[in-house]
């Protein structure tokens, strides 16, 4: 497809749809692209634009495509599972039987529910929370994002540990105005905050590993520290695992760093890659929830039939520490490759290359780094056939398609653009 056409199918994109894209990041606006790339298959570690370029492809749709793109045995599952119908509205045994692969996977989930994105699921875990707890008040932390819930997307105010302002529009101050949110990784911060505000903290809600400002791993301590602090307040301890739930570890971050949450939400993996998210939990928690309870989430496509048997495919398969022995391998070679060339912080299948030579512990040292060669760097790869994140506050997701042929060419990539 010749360059006219694609910008042709921009412009009609950009007529239609607010921006050209259904999600802003992916409009590659943050590594200074004029227009997105149009992708139209992918295969393995490989994804193909429009025009039929190919790359090596380390955003597997932002981290669902753990066994890569067209899996044959999900494709497989997902095509049995349509010949039967695609949608009910009623219970279904695939339902339960993705429960059952859930709960014996991470650790503190004891119920779960099934929901069709990660922001439904942190919704919901936060009313939840604050419908168990009878309080209002949230504490999270800058750089972490947990989807496009109004009570979600509150900025840090002024100092320390301080009421979220709205971080957009639309976000009335009610609802941002019961979101504290503090500095990743700031133990003092949060212990200041739950000190303050602690008496009407409904939950403190993480990412265990933070991922949406690059990838920042829990200092030690933290994630003990905010055990601790939830315990003392009687606040509930979410974990924020759409990214990291079964690709840190098959138990996620929670299994891997040995902390246990009130409630955790999940996405991404556990729907292999098809519209599901999760959260689940302590029962006594979850049991508030309708009809068994009074706190009331509903979902017409929830445990969509095609989504489970997705869902079901991969986490079965899961099952095997082979699978994870091979991805902390070939992650582990590739966060080597890249060691050289900026700061590269990494947790098992995920991992960062920041423009900067000091660590990120908090979202100030990643906006610190230079976003700016991110973008240059973004475009020099892209232009040599190897897709990475369009952002440098996004990972690199691996899975078990990649292998010593992609890391190579990714590296020498990144060579040739530091020579
Ligand atoms: P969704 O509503 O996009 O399914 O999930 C929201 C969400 C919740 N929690 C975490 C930790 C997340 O990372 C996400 C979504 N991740 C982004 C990128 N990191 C998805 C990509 C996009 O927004 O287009």
């Amino acid at each position: 497809m010749a360059l006219k056409q694609r910008s042709d199918l921009y412009r009609r994109a950009r007529e239609l749809i607010p921006g050209g894209v259904n999600s802003p990041v992916r409009a590659m606006q943050a590594v200074g692209l004029d227009e997105p790339v149009f992708m139209r298959r992918g295969s393995g570690a490989e994804i193909e634009d429009v025009a039929g370029n190919r790359y090596v492809d380390w955003v597997m749709s932002w981290g669902p495509l753990i066994f890569g793109h067209a899996d044959p045995a999900t494709l497989a599952a997902v095509v049995e599972a349509a010949e039967g119908g695609t949608s009910f509205g009623a219970p279904t045994r695939a339902e339960v039987e993705l429960a059952e692969e859930i709960v014996d996977a991470v650790p503190s989930v004891e119920m779960v529910r099934l929901v069709s994105s990660g922001t439904e699921a942190s919704m919901t875990a936060i009313r939840l929370a604050r419908g168990a707890t009878h309080r209002d008040r949230i504490l999270k932390f800058a750089g972490c994002y947990h989807g496009h819930a109004d009570a979600l997307l509150a900025s840090a105010g002024s100092g320390l540990a301080t009421l979220g302002i709205p971080a957009s529009p639309g976000v009335p101050s009610g609802a941002a105005g019961d979101t504290i949110v503090c500095a990743y990784n700031d133990v003092e911060a949060a212990a200041a905050a739950v000190a303050r505000w602690g008496e009407g903290l409904a939950c403190v809600i993480v990412e265990p590993v933070a991922g949406n400002m690059g990838v920042v791993p829990p200092e030690p301590g933290f994630l003990e520290t905010l055990r601790a602090l939830c315990d003392a307040s009687g606040a509930l301890l979410v974990f924020d695992e759409v990214i990291t739930g079964f690709r840190v570890a098959r138990g996620g971050a929670q299994e891997r760093f040995g902390v246990l949450p009130d409630l955790t939400v999940l996405g991404k993996i556990v729907g292999g890659g098809l519209p599901l998210a999760a959260f689940g939990g302590r029962a006594d928690v979850m049991e508030r929830l309708a009809p068994a309870g009074d706190v009331y989430q509903a979902g017409t496509l929830s445990g969509n039939p095609l989504a489970t048997a997705a869902g079901l495919s991969v986490l079965r398969r899961l099952r095997d520490p082979a699978v994870y022995e091979r991805l902390e391998t070939t992650s582990a070679r590739l966060e080597a490759g890249l060691a050289s060339f900026g700061r590269v912080q990494r947790v098992g299948a995920m991992l960062t290359l920041f423009m900067r030579d000091e660590p990120v512990r908090r979202f100030e040292d990643a906006q610190a780094g230079d976003a700016e060669r991110y973008g240059e760097l973004f475009r020099h790869l892209l232009a040599r056939g190897v897709y990475v994140a369009p952002s440098q506050y996004e990972a690199w997701f691996l899975s078990t398609s990649h292998g010593d042929v992609e890391i190579e060419r990714t590296v020498g990539a990144v060579a040739d653009f530091f020579r």
